[in-house]
């Protein structure tokens, strides 16, 4: 941990973090001030006389307030574009009009390959009950039904999922009900979610719906197979082809991987998936659910992994092969990682002194804002501000808070299910397997989340806002600023490029070994691009409005 504030060693830029903070929130009339002063935190960590290290308390998971230009998303978004978006043989129709349906269509880049055409892949495709006036009025009901039996004659799938926008709940649709008798006369699997874009204050309200649904009524429906060294993914979803790459390794370490939650994944996979020994955790704010509810009605336990950079891919693939404690595992996740590495090092020692030193802030979501800050380290570059759009206190201060969590009048509206073990199909060996491997030293359920990694005196910012993203921009200059689509463009008319981290802008994958090569690249290309200091940003007092200047404030530009 360093004593320093990520700031200090940069005379230029001599701001202290807290009267940064001041300054973003001094803007606010007295009332928001109160609101924001809880989600804008200096991330000062302080140790007691054991040693023991608290963070500062961070206010997350509640209401935007009417008016910023927040970066959030809706819970329709988190549940049908976030956990079902990617998985390729569910018609998953949306329930409302047609912009709800569009504008969730594949806009994420989540990819998926099908094995052969012969196989179902309705990704390409977005089903809407493009509801109108008229539905609106009189109910919609009759048309999803009509809508789940026409996708059902042209496209015969296993399963057909129903999402409901804002209007749904409004006029009080209940496509439970609809979904439970196309059930019934179809004989296929077909259920609803009821995800209004307003149910909660983000698309993390989505996810947790999503989840919920995903395990009551598909999760359990086969049990045929069961693998050695078996394991699902929870919480990858495969964008620009970063699932592609985790498969590949876990297939050549010999690791089975029964299902991702969901990228590139299908319906049988969810259905088995109750039969992997192990459950491997990516994103922990989207799908902790699921790992939970299993491991109580099912018995397999779970861990955080991350392979987004490349030590951390590696110390994920170790910490699986460590679970199944199996010499011939280890030996096999040992060849992979010594094959990797050595076009990995090749790549830092270009890439690192090219970027080292260079400063990111990164916002994004609810766990990539973590997650990449470890390829960013690998270039020897620093974060110096970060945050989650929509995470919860754990995904920052740590699991080790979850009890101490206040559960607002937003979060008990989304269900929370009740799951006891399964007499017949609880397995009592994965859970000795467990309590064994606990008593040997290893750790499940652990994360540790954002602050304990950033710098001391970082600034951390839960669900920033326009202004609040301009002002640090504008007083810090950062080299790079991670964010979305929606952020994208103020922050390059400013100077500064910015990553989508999102997305990916039309680059990835990114994850694994040969993702974290592809991503120095892309970094080097970006903060080295001489194109940037030629604009100039509109607070420079030198700003000549007709022409490129020389001059630039840009920190090295
Ligand atoms: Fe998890 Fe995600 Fe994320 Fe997320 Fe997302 Fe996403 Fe994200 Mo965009 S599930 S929390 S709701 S890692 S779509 S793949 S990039 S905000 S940081």
């Amino acid at each position: 941990m360093s004593e320093h504030s990520p700031f200090d060693d940069d005379s230029e830029v001599a701001v202290t973090s807290e009267s940064l903070r001041d300054d973003l929130l001094d803007a606010y009339p007295k009332k928001t001030r109160r609101k924001r002063e809880k989600q804008v935190v200096v991330n000062h960590k302080q140790a007691d006389e054991s040693g023991l290290v608290s963070l500062p308390v961070i206010g997350a998971n509640t209401r935007t307030i009417p008016g910023v230009i927040t970066q959030r998303g809706c819970s329709y978004a988190g549940c049908k574009g976030v956990i079902l978006g990617p998985t390729r043989d569910i018609v998953n129709i949306t329930h409302g009009p047609i912009g709800c349906g569009f504008y969730s269509w594949l806009t994420r880049r989540n990819q998926t390959l099908a094995p052969t055409d012969e196989h179902d892949n309705f990704m390409p495709y977005c089903f809407s009950t493009d509801m109108q006036d008229e539905n609106i009025i009189f109910g919609g009901e009759k048309k999803l039904a009509k809508a789940i039996e026409e996708a059902y004659e042209l496209f015969k799938p296993k399963a057909i999922a129903v999402f409901s926008t804002c209007p749904v709940g409004l006029i009080g649709d209940d496509v439970h009900q609809v979904a439970a008798e196309m059930k019934e006369k179809l004989g296929i699997n077909v259920f609803g979610f009821s995800c209004e874009g307003y149910k909660g204050v983000s698309q993390s309200a989505g996810h947790h719906i999503a989840n919920n649904q995903i395990f009551k009524h598909v999760v359990g429906e086969d049990d045929t197979k069961r693998g050695k060294w078996s394991i699902n993914l929870l919480g990858e979803y495969n964008i620009g082809g970063d699932a592609f790459l985790i498969e590949d390794l876990l297939q050549r370490c010999g690791i089975d991987l029964v299902a991702t939650f969901s990228g590139n994944s299908t319906y049988d996979q969810f259905a088995n998936s109750h039969m992997a020994q192990l459950n491997c955790v990516m994103c922990h704010r989207s799908i902790n659910y699921v790992a939970d509810m299993m491991e109580k009605k099912y018995g397999p336990p779970w861990i955080k992994v991350n392979f987004i950079g490349a030590k951390a891919t590696a110390k994920s693939l170790r910490k699986i092969a460590e679970y199944f404690d199996d010499q011939e595992l280890t030996e096999k996740v040992e060849a992979v990682i010594s094959e990797e590495y050595p076009a990995v090092f090749e790549a830092q020692k270009t890439y690192k002194p090219r970027c080292e030193g260079k400063r990111a802030m990164l916002f994004v979501g609810g766990s990539r804002a973590h997650h990449y800050q470890e390829l960013f380290a690998e270039l020897g570059m620093k974060t110096i501000a970060a945050g989650y759009e929509f995470a919860h206190r754990d995904d920052y201060e740590g699991r080790d808070v979850l009890p101490d969590i206040k559960v607002d009048a937003d979060s008990r509206n989304i269900e929370e299910l009740h799951v006891d073990a399964d007499p017949d199909h609880y397995r009592g060996d994965d859970r000795a397997k467990a309590i064994e491997r606990e008593r040997a030293g290893y750790k499940f359920k652990e994360y540790d989340g954002l602050m304990a990694d950033m710098p001391e005196k970082a600034l951390v910012i839960d669900d920033i806002n326009h202004h609040e993203s301009e002002e640090l921009i504008r007083r810090m200059k950062p080299d790079l600023f991670c964010a979305g689509i929606k952020e994208k463009y103020a922050v390059q008319k400013m100077g500064v490029p910015c990553k989508q981290l999102h997305s990916y802008d039309y680059g990835g994958p990114y994850a694994g070994f040969q993702g974290a090569i592809n991503f120095y690249k892309e970094i080097d290309r970006m903060v080295n691009a001489k194109v940037w200091s030629m604009i100039q940003p509109p607070w420079s007092d030198q700003a000549d409005q007709n022409a490129p200047s020389s001059s630039s404030v840009r920190r090295g530009g």
